[in-house]
């Protein structure tokens, strides 16, 4: 009897904490693609279902661009959020999407972890009528239709930025004409923030015969990768002047190498960083002179996202690229106030 009476407390405690969950998550989904198959009818009908495919969580960076995807994406909002991690997998994004397709979602939304690679998932949405958009990071397909719009950085820019602010610096130091020992850490190899920064940095030394690339090593956009590719550096180059690393999460990583070596960063150190995204913690290394320029990479694209969606839904054209405000912060222009209002 006693027994009896433990299984059916134990039903019951299970069945409540479903309950429960279902009540807090049901306007949206964070799930695996096996779970997924009947999300679209639980919707509720009458809401806007979005399919997104974040390519992981692999920095700051990522963690604000998923928050500002499920802030803007809410029952609220009308919308019923299908979200999945492709854990930075390009064959997970594509299972994430095959999975979209079958649930007939209303829009797919995704960040491209690579730009290729995509053309025959996107042929078959497109056969399926659904909308795609990209976000963050876009795709190269020699059939644009593909996808209806991308809402993201200007990637080249950021690095041209980039390559401004050191030809400025040098020059403000007398440096213009000395030798510049360089060392760069890429991001995701491939992705089209790698591509472009890569691209736009390069568009700038090109013309600076005494800027020496000692060396670039891919250390994808983490704070792991990024100490380990910087020890590797440290050890066969005692000359570096200059770190240009393609993600603050990277920089975090090559700072904790390079004051392990017993050398010094940022503002009067001897080795100057560059730096991409802004996020909050590399800020507050801005304002502290440990990081003499941050490049902003902005992740909030919610809000465009959703502004994309409501013109579609209303019969309007879009544009084929969104590009989201960025700016360039340094020790002059990052500020306490700056630091308490942004919200990554
Ligand atoms: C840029 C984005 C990059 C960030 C990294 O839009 O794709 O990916 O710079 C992130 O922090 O990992």
């Amino acid at each position: 009897m006693f027994r009896k009476r433990s299984y059916i407390a134990a039903l019951i405690g299970i069945l409540l904490a479903m309950t429960v969950l279902f009540m807090a998550f049901g306007s949206r989904l964070f799930t695996d693609i096996e779970e997924e198959s009947v999300v679209a009818e639980e919707s509720g009908g009458g809401q806007i279902v979005v399919g997104v495919s974040q390519l992981g969580s692999e920095s700051g960076w990522r963690t604000a661009n998923t928050e500002s995807v499920q802030n803007a994406f809410t029952q609220q909002n009308g919308y019923f959020l299908i979200f999945n991690n492709a854990r930075q997998k390009q064959e997970n994004q594509l299972k994430a999407i095959r999975s979209f397709i079958s649930q007939r979602v209303d829009y797919i939304v995704f960040s491209p972890v690579v730009e290729t690679g995509w053309e025959t998932v996107l042929q078959e949405a497109k056969e399926a009528g659904i909308p795609v958009i990209l976000m963050d990071r876009s795709i190269d397909v020699d059939t644009p239709d593909l996808y209806v719009t991308c809402v993201g950085s200007n990637f080249v820019e950021e690095g041209e930025k980039a390559g401004r602010w050191l030809e400025n610096e040098l020059s403000r130091r007398g440096d213009a004409n000395r030798t510049v020992n360089i060392v760069m850490l890429l991001g995701t190899q491939g992705s089209s923030s790698q591509i472009g920064r890569t691209v736009g940095f390069a568009s700038v030394s090109s013309g600076h015969e005494n800027w020496n690339i000692l060396e670039q090593e891919y250390a994808e956009f983490t704070s792991t990768k990024g100490k380990e590719v910087m020890r590797g550096f440290l050890r066969k180059h005692p000359n570096i002047d200059v770190v240009i690393s393609q993600n603050d999460d990277m920089t975090f990583g090559a700072i904790e190498a390079i004051r392990e070596a017993g050398r010094t960063v940022g503002v009067g150190g001897d080795i100057t960083i560059l730096s991409f995204d802004a996020v909050h913690d590399a800020l507050e290394m801005v304002a502290d002179g440990m990081i003499n320029v941050d490049i902003e990479c902005n992740p909030n694209q919610g809000e465009y996202l959703l502004q994309v969606i409501d013109m579609l839904e209303a019969g309007q054209t879009v544009e084929k690229r969104y590009y989201v405000e960025e700016d360039v912060f340094t020790i002059d222009n990052v500020t306490k106030e700056l630091l308490q209002e942004r919200n990554y």
